[in-house]
């Protein structure tokens, strides 16, 4: 009889056995299919938390399960390693950030293993390393000698409390705080490097070949926005053109009248004498209020806006129709001014009937007529009134007869516009990836020469936040001379945005030590893209979309061939506190990972998370669900390891035999479809069923073993150690972990069947056959639809229906 399991002894003896052993080392060369696992690399934040292990434990399964299929799989892991958090610890407690960072690192790194993944740590990244940063400078300058980088002076988000720039995907919601400190975010005039994740938008737009979740390719589609329509140029009465975006070009007659944005290059030239005070006096307000503030559709919110004095003649319907300012139009969107179609567009109806400006009816539907009057806005197609050729045309081919007739003309054009914005990566701050670009005063911009790459950070600087970078501040680090004429010249003192730290990081993983190149050719051509890749999905539209530029880029450049890094993306969902809150310290409802461990050890916890649910929803933390996996792998461990009582009553192999294939089966699948919770629980149903067939003769026969060597390597994936425990318990020296996944019969599949007796009043009158585990519904079903009992009781009342399992079945009728 085997003595208790017991977890703080036997885990970190596994552990230590398979890091001896290297069984999870990267085997580049195998010869096997490869299968590229990688799960979103941890910020070291300094203590991992219940969401890192619900990420990447049940990450860790899938890995191991595809091992055991016969892949030869690469499941790495490695550290996000830049970023603000390590500089605002470096503020506030006077500590080196790289001190901060590294010491976190060692930590977690410990963290990490007594999770008991298959990572080869030998293959980790740092991003903060100059090893790996000083591609983050090489990708940058590729990117600047192909137009792909780019600086520009513009209005930029900005942090009062990060003091740093933020990208547009990091100001979040309506009041447009800051992702990261929830301050609100205000807007500053800066030069700022940019890349042009724009150049890529319609590419970024087709996901064919992308097995991801739909709420993550549709949020990216929304987030690309992508509105095809016209440009259309109207000119002033003094002949100034005016161009407006439109995407509905078929509802041209019925523009009234035009707004531009009051930042709008035009509104200075084209306001008159009178209403120069009043315009001046609103531009200034407006460029006060946020992007939202003026965006927002809120009816209730009147509209606001200023005649400029002055008239533009619309190009169709050749009307004079006046010029207004109005903070609803953005000037960052389209050409920054309108033609208003008050008639069918819901903002331009609310500002028509706050000024008192004409409504017209371009469109109809069926019921209506061109004279039915207008109450409100109506957006919908329908079919074309009022608009002189064009009349009887369906809005859809109205749109395109329009737009061929302005190209005739050349009054406007067919356009696509975009939501997308090029990606801002300029920070200013310490603790990231230099941007490797001089300044000279004869030359201009010129990149950092590559073999001077990399372009260290500096250890001594001063961090206050002052809203420059602290590089600026160093005394000597910015002033270099010019790789092109020697002459004097300046750094850029930014550092680059840590959203390009993780938008290359998968394909150095393959070769981290490469001093050649960002990853080593020969073994990215066999083992990209991805195949698997998860984690959480409050990465749509930032990390994911960025990492999808970056590919593009690279596989442009030659680097890469497959058109999309990640081929398989699963989201997991977010664990919560035992109240259903999201976990935090002010509701004392996080529950510590290391504890947890502590207490049950690493593959009980393991096992309760992916038992909680389904995965990709998540759920409420539950103390006393853990104790139903302790018992579960409790039960396990007896039934392999144990000796039973007494095991003379009559079993049946060929139940267990079919038992354990369906089990095989089930778990295989589960596992694949990420269905870990449904896995498990088949598992402890197997476990009951072995529990059954041990008190019989059963027990200890060729079937018997089967089945408990089955229960271990069903086992591997999910609880490691526990199942390198048994496998070793059943009288193996290799680890299971090296085994094969087994396989099932498909023939044993199938139920077996059961003969049963039907009665009618008690006298046997038939017989049917049924599945073993049939319910009674369907025996009844059954033995009333055989073709002997169904004549007997027709016509005639069921008074009862008695089912004695395994024995017989007995019909009462009147
Ligand atoms: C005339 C029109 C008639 C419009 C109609 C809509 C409905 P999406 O779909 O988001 O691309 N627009 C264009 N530029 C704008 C700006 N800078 N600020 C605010 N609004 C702007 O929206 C495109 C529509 O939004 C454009 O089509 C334009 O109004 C407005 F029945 O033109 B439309
Ligand atoms: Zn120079």
């Amino acid at each position: 009889m085997a003595t208790r399991y017991d977890s703080s002894v036997t885990e970190p003896k596994w552990r230590e056995r398979w890091e001896r052993d290297g069984i999870y080392r990267f085997e580049p060369d195998s010869d096997k299919p490869k299968h590229y696992a990688v799960t979103m690399l941890p910020y070291p934040s300094g203590n991992l938390h219940i969401g890192h292990w619900y990420a990447m434990s049940p990450s860790d399964v899938h890995a191991r399960y595809m091992r055991m299929q016969g892949y030869n799989v690469f499941f790495p892991m490695g550290f996000d390693a830049f970023g603000l958090p390590a500089e605002n610890a470096a503020i506030k407690n006077n500590l080196d950030p790289r001190k901060w960072t590294y010491s976190n690192i060692e930590y977690m790194r410990g963290q990490l293993q007594s999770m008991g993944m298959m990572v080869d740590w030998q293959q980790q990244i740092i991003s903060a390393d100059p090893e790996y940063y000083r591609w983050n400078q090489w990708f940058f300058i590729q990117f600047f000698k192909r137009g792909l980088a780019y600086k520009k002076f513009s209005a930029v988000d900005w942090c009062p409390k990060c003091n740093t720039t933020l990208a547009r995907e990091q100001v979040v919601g309506d009041e447009r705080r800051c992702e990261r400190c929830d301050s609100l975010v205000t807007k500053r005039d800066l030069d700022q490097w940019y890349f042009k994740i724009t150049s890529y938008a319609d590419e970024l737009l087709d996901f064919s070949g992308l097995d991801w979740p739909e709420r993550i390719t549709s949020m990216q589609r929304n987030w690309i926005g992508r509105s095809e329509g016209a440009e259309i140029t109207f000119k002033s009465e003094a002949g100034d053109p005016i161009t407006v975006f439109s995407t509905r070009p078929d509802t041209l007659w019925g523009a009234s009248f035009m707004v531009l944005a009051p930042e709008h290059p035009l509104v200075a030239k084209l306001t008159s004498a009178e209403q120069k005070a009043s315009v001046d006096a609103y531009v200034a307000e407006a460029i006060r209020k946020t992007e939202v503030e003026r965006q927002s559709t809120d009816d209730e919110k009147p509209k606001t806006g200023v005649w400029i004095g002055a008239y533009a003649i619309n190009p169709a319907s050749q009307e004079r129709v006046p010029i207004w300012i109005a903070d609803y139009v953005l000037m960052t969107y389209g050409t920054g001014a309108i033609m208003a179609v008050p008639g069918h567009d819901e903002r331009d109806f609310a500002f028509a009937t706050t000024f008192g400006l004409p409504i017209k009816r371009v469109v109809v539907q069926a019921e209506q007529t061109a004279a039915t009057p207008l109450e409100a806005a109506e957006p919908a197609y329908g079919t074309v009134v009022n608009s002189g050729q064009i009349d009887g045309l369906s809005s859809t081919d109205a749109k395109e007869a329009v737009i061929k007739w302005l190209e005739a003309e050349q009054l406007g054009k067919r356009a696509i516009n975009y939501r997308l914005r090029d990606w801002l990566v300029s920070r200013q701050r310490y603790w990231g990836t230099p941007i490797p670009m001089i300044y000279c005063p004869t030359c201009g911009t010129v990149p950092v020469p590559e073999d001077q790459l990399p372009l260290l950070l500096p250890d001594e600087v001063d961090f206050k936040p002052t809203g420059e970078s602290p590089l600026k501040l160093h005394p000597t680090w910015r002033f270099t001379t010019c790789p092109n004429c020697g002459g004097e010249a300046e750094r850029d003192t930014d550092t680059m945005d840590t959203f390009v730290d993780s938008s290359w990081y998968q394909t150095r993983y393959l070769s981290p030590h490469d001093a050649n190149a960002p990853f080593t050719k020969a073994i990215a051509d066999k083992w990209l893209p991805v195949d698997q890749y998860t984690g959480g999905r409050e990465h749509a539209v930032m990390h994911l979309l960025y990492t999808r530029f970056w590919w593009k880029a690279m596989r442009d450049m030659g680097l890469v061939s497959a058109n999309e890094p990640m081929t398989r993306l699963i989201n997991q969902g977010v664990i919560l506190g035992e109240d259903s809150n999201k976990m935090s310290k002010s509701r004392g409802n996080v529950i510590d990972p290391d504890m947890l461990v502590a207490q049950y050890g690493a593959d009980t916890v393991r096992t309760f998370l992916m038992f909680i649910g389904p995965w990709e929803q998540g759920g409420p933390w539950n103390n006393r669900g853990i104790e139903g996996c302790v018992r579960f792998l409790d039960r396990a461990w007896r039934v392999v390891t144990d000796t039973p009582q007494r095991h003379d009553a009559a079993g049946n192999a060929s139940t267990l035999e079919r038992q354990t294939h369906r089990i095989i089966k089930k778990v295989g699948d589960d596992i694949q479809r990420f269905a870990f919770n449904t896995a498990i629980a088949g598992l402890m149903e197997f476990v009951n069923e072995l529990m059954k067939a041990r008190e019989t003769d059963v027990y200890g026969s060729e079937q018997w073993r089967k089945a408990s060597e089955a229960l271990t390597l069903l086992l591997a994936p999910i609880a490691p150690h526990i199942a390198e425990e048994l496998w070793e318990f059943l009288g193996h020296s290799e680890s299971v972990h090296l085994q094969v996944w087994p396989s099932y019969d498909e023939a044993l599949l199938i139920d077996e069947s059961i003969e049963l007796p039907v009665q009618i009043n008690g006298k046997v009158r038939g017989k049917i056959q049924v599945a073993a585990s049939a319910d009674e519904a369907t025996i009844i079903a059954a033995a009333l639809a055989d073709e002997k009992i169904a004549p007997l009781v027709e016509g005639k009342t069921i008074v009862k229906q008695i089912v004695v399992p395994n024995r017989l079945v007995n019909i009462v009728i009147k």
